[in-house]
């Protein structure tokens, strides 16, 4: 996406320079003021119809708002409230429109007029109130280039059955991603303020399913996240089907299974009423013991690991069949 948009100094400078740029031919058989005026008009016209292409620009770079993603209309709307985006484009569609009536009134003006000073006069006061329309809609204008900024970053997240991964760090998440969505999965790296989010997909009985890896979003404090990325996981708990509790207990992540457990206690209170599937990663990598205590601790769980791949894919893609037929009933 072209994220450039003109601010409204920028826009009043190349139309001016552009409206005097353009040659004008006068024509013999025209007496001298007739010339004149017809020179006037055009350059009325020519610098009206630039400053009016690029405000319709403006309005034509910034997505259809009615086709974002429930993702991106959610965290939009958290940021600047979509009502908002909608009045700026709407102020500055308004003066692309009123530009064009004063363009009509002062050129039908000049066209009357008979005294040179008051031709000229009349083509400034044309001037003056077209940019003043456009410099009225700066802050707008600047609104809109930040908006644009955001929709460029947000990750393309679909409407589909949604999983999100969580887990403390290293414990596997981005392994079981990978695992789930196949050999090649589709996993995409977007860059969302200061981590990221990695998705991917696989399909189930015909239907999709994404996954959303959200490094280091959920293991941070409340107090501590962005507002930006408050608003990105408030989406994205509207998003979210279920979550996968990637769960670690050979301490190869360095972490302890009662740290995990807090995590996942958060996690629920965060993700009030959601189901969640839990994965015990890594058990070529545990003893007996670390298996069974961890197994005693998040029910309903899952193995997974080096040595048991193939069988880890066969369970997960059961339990993701019995997740779509739920929700399609
Ligand atoms: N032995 C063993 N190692 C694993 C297994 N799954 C993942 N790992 C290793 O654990 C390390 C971390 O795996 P990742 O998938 O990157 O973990 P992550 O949770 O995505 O990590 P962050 O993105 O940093 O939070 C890597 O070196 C993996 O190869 C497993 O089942 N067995
Ligand atoms: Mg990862």
């Amino acid at each position: 996406m072209q994220i450039y948009i003109k601010d409204a100094d920028q826009i009043i400078e190349t139309s001016f320079r552009e409206t005097f740029k353009q040659n004008f031919k006068a024509r013999k058989e025209k007496s001298k003021i007739e010339n004149l005026k017809d020179e006037k008009i055009l350059r009325v016209k020519l610098f009206s119809k630039l400053i009016r292409d690029e405000l319709i620009k403006i309005e034509k770079t910034i997505p259809n708002l009615n086709s974002l993603t429930k993702f991106e209309f959610e965290t939009l709307d958290g940021i600047y409230k979509i009502g908002e985006i909608k009045k700026a484009i709407a102020a500055i569609k308004n003066s692309a429109i009123e530009i064009k009536k004063l363009e009509t009134h002062y050129s039908t003006k000049i066209k009357k007029l008979n005294n040179i000073d008051m031709i000229a006069r009349t083509q400034r006061e044309f001037f003056g109130r077209a940019v003043s329309f456009v410099k009225r809609n700066k802050k707008r204008m600047a609104f809109l280039k930040e908006v644009l900024i955001t929709i460029s970053k947000i990750p393309k997240l679909k409407d589909c059955h949604t999983i999100i991964i969580a887990g403390l760090p290293n414990v596997g998440k981005s392994t079981i991603l990978s695992r789930i969505t196949g050999s090649k999965p589709e996993i995409n790296n977007y860059p969302f303020t200061t981590k990221s989010i990695m998705v991917g997909y696989t399909k189930v009985n015909n239907e999709e399913i994404q996954f959303i890896d959200t490094p280091g979003l959920l293991n941070k404090d409340e107090e501590k996240r962005s507002p930006i990325e408050k608003i990105a996981l408030a989406a994205i708990r509207n998003l979210a089907d279920k979550i996968i509790f990637v769960v670690d207990p050979s301490l190869s992540s360095g972490y302890s299974i009662e740290e995990q457990k807090k995590l996942l206690k958060r996690l629920k209170r965060e993700f009030n009423g959601k189901e969640f599937i839990y994965i015990i990663n890594k058990i070529d990598l545990c003893s007996k013991e670390q298996i069974e205590e961890a197994k005693k601790e998040f029910n309903n769980y899952i193995l997974s690991g080096f040595d048991i791949e193939k069988k880890f894919v066969e369970e997960i893609r059961e339990r993701l069949i019995k997740i779509t037929k739920k929700q399609d009933s």
